[in-house]
């Protein structure tokens, strides 16, 4: 078995009175209110921090205006450069860190490191961004006049993130807000304070032996109450959230409400179309994986299957027989497909789900429950579950984080274009199909309405280069790959005459 204590100690994570840190540097008040990590392997308590209180927000917040005033200055490829020993930083972590984010969040070891990997790839593209913060230049119609547009950094860039991916959401963040001259302040889940520990460990040391002044990466610990602090302070420009609809549009309310900016992750309700032309093995490893793996808890987890109609008896069956081989276990164990859920929290909310489902009719070809033994101790593994449903039930409307999948028939594609954009979230979606036209059909405007199309892939899984998010509730922010970068900037529109006369633009004349 792992040895948790000394990864621990690699990690230079400790029991102690930390509820922020901003740098190198750590405070906390020891009569702070405590928030304490257990584990969802066994449930044993790992470690506890404190919650932070409104002074050490205001401390954090203080330094880290004033490391903003220097941060900009420096040049983006230096800026890179520091990101680029972050990431070999992490290439050296990589184990403990992917460790302590499987016994800390619960997802199977594999999927923690795969979790650590991103946060390296992320590194990677930051680097090379930072030479490639481009601007446009347009030509003036006045003559001897020169026009162009420049990026710069916004300042404080607030990050929350969620337990389930408990690391890389803000290593795209920070990656990206730091090249970009920004400096950042992250809330990481309460679910999940250690890891953050660990990875301000990181990226501490990193920043300390280039010299970089406290403040440009800062971590405060809390609830939503120093969440919320952070979200009303007009000292920070952009406000990156992760997690649920319900989280989000209570963030973009109150950021809204300063005219601050906003880039939000929310939930998913993510569909795979399979259809009679696709190769159904390949299907089933997308389904299954996207149903059950991180236990149901990504954002981009397979919630939906949409069949054709033709192919769904077959389909069903091999589906069956996969769940009948899934085995369910301490996702440190590599012979384990599925660990458990966050919390009991979480348990109470997937056997809701399924009542809910019932209620409303669904039939369970794979029937769910939670699991109990020594082997389960910490009572928060679940059976992953299948269900066959009508798309309007209100529970399927509606993101449950646990692994149930339900199935629905159809006839024909556009049905099935429907049916997959017929719910509030626009997260990942795909389709399986050999066949052309169907594959084509649902990448166009008429297709898919999500942030996220797939052909032969499932709706997980997405890589670091392709800018990450969707629409309506999902909240349309749009993370690491691509161009997402200009979100952590503000574009400034430079016009430059160099005549000896003064022509106003449109043609007006104005003679003195
Ligand atoms: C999330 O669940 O919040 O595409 C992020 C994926 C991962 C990221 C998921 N690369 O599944």
């Amino acid at each position: 078995t792992t040895n948790i204590q000394s990864i621990l100690d690699q990690l230079g994570v400790k029991a102690n009175n930390a509820a922020f840190s901003t740098g190198s540097s750590w405070g906390g008040d020891a009569n702070a209110e405590s928030l304490e990590s257990f584990s969802p392997v066994d449930g044993k308590l790992i470690a506890s921090t404190k919650v932070a209180t409104t002074g050490d927000y205001q401390q954090v917040i203080e330094t880290a205006q004033v490391a903003f005033a220097d941060w900009r200055t420096v040049p983006a490829p230096k800026r890179g450069d520091i990101v680029r020993q972050f990431g070999d930083a992490l290439r050296a972590n990589k184990e403990a860190l992917g460790t302590l984010v499987s016994y800390e969040m619960g997802k199977s070891l594999q999927e923690g490191f795969g979790e650590v990997q991103e946060m390296i790839d992320i590194c990677d593209f930051a680097v090379g961004l930072s030479r490639q913060l481009y601007g446009l230049t347009m030509h003036s119609e006045r003559p001897n006049h020169r026009m162009y547009e420049q990026w710069h950094p916004l300042g404080i860039v607030g990050i929350i993130s969620a337990f389930n991916f408990p690391v890389a959401v803000w290593s795209w963040n920070a990656a990206l807000a730091l090249v970009c001259g920004n400096v950042c302040i992250w809330k990481p889940s309460e679910k999940t304070p250690l890891t953050a520990v660990a990875c301000q460990h990181i990226i501490a040391q990193v920043l300390k032996e280039n010299e970089v002044a406290e403040g440009v990466c800062s971590l405060i610990l809390g609830d939503r109450t120093v969440g919320e602090v952070m979200t009303n302070d007009s000292r920070v420009p952009l406000i990156s959230a992760t997690g649920s609809t319900r989280m989000g549009k209570e963030v973009a309310a109150t950021v809204g409400a300063r005219l601050g900016k906003t880039l939000l992750e929310l939930g998913g309700n993510n569909a795979i179309i399979i259809s009679e032309h696709a190769d159904l093995d390949m299907s089933l490893i997308g389904a299954v994986f996207g149903a059950v793996g991180t236990a149901g808890q990504r954002c981009t987890s397979t919630r939906r299957l949409i069949i054709q109609e033709s192919v769904y008896d077959v389909f069903k069956e091999k589906l069956v027989k996969a769940y009948d081989q899934l085995r369910i276990g301490d996702p440190l164990d590599q012979n384990n497909h599925v660990g458990p859920l966050i919390d009991k929290d979480a348990v109470t909310a997937y056997l809701d789900s399924i009542q809910k489902c019932k209620t409303e009719g669904g039939n369970f070809v794979v029937e769910g429950g939670v699991l109990t033994g020594d082997h389960y101790s910490s009572g928060y593994y679940v059976k992953p579950c299948i269900a066959e449903v009508k798309n309007d039930f209100k529970i399927v409307q509606h993101e449950t984080f646990a692994p149930i999948l339900y199935l629905i028939k159809y006839k024909t594609l556009d049905e099935a274009i429907a049916l997959q954009n017929g719910v509030p979230q626009g997260l990942s979606s795909a389709i399986m199909t050999l066949n052309l036209r169907e594959a084509e059909l649902f990448l166009s405007a008429k297709g898919s309405d999500c942030g996220i199309a797939n052909v032969n892939i499932g709706t997980s899984g997405a890589e670091i280069g392709g800018a990450f998010g969707g629409e309506k509730e999902t909240g349309g922010g749009r993370e690491s790959g691509s161009d997402a970068w200009r979100a952590y900037m503000r574009r400034q529109t430079n016009t430059i005459n160099y005549s000896n006369t003064l022509p106003l633009a449109q043609g007006i004349k104005f003679d003195l």
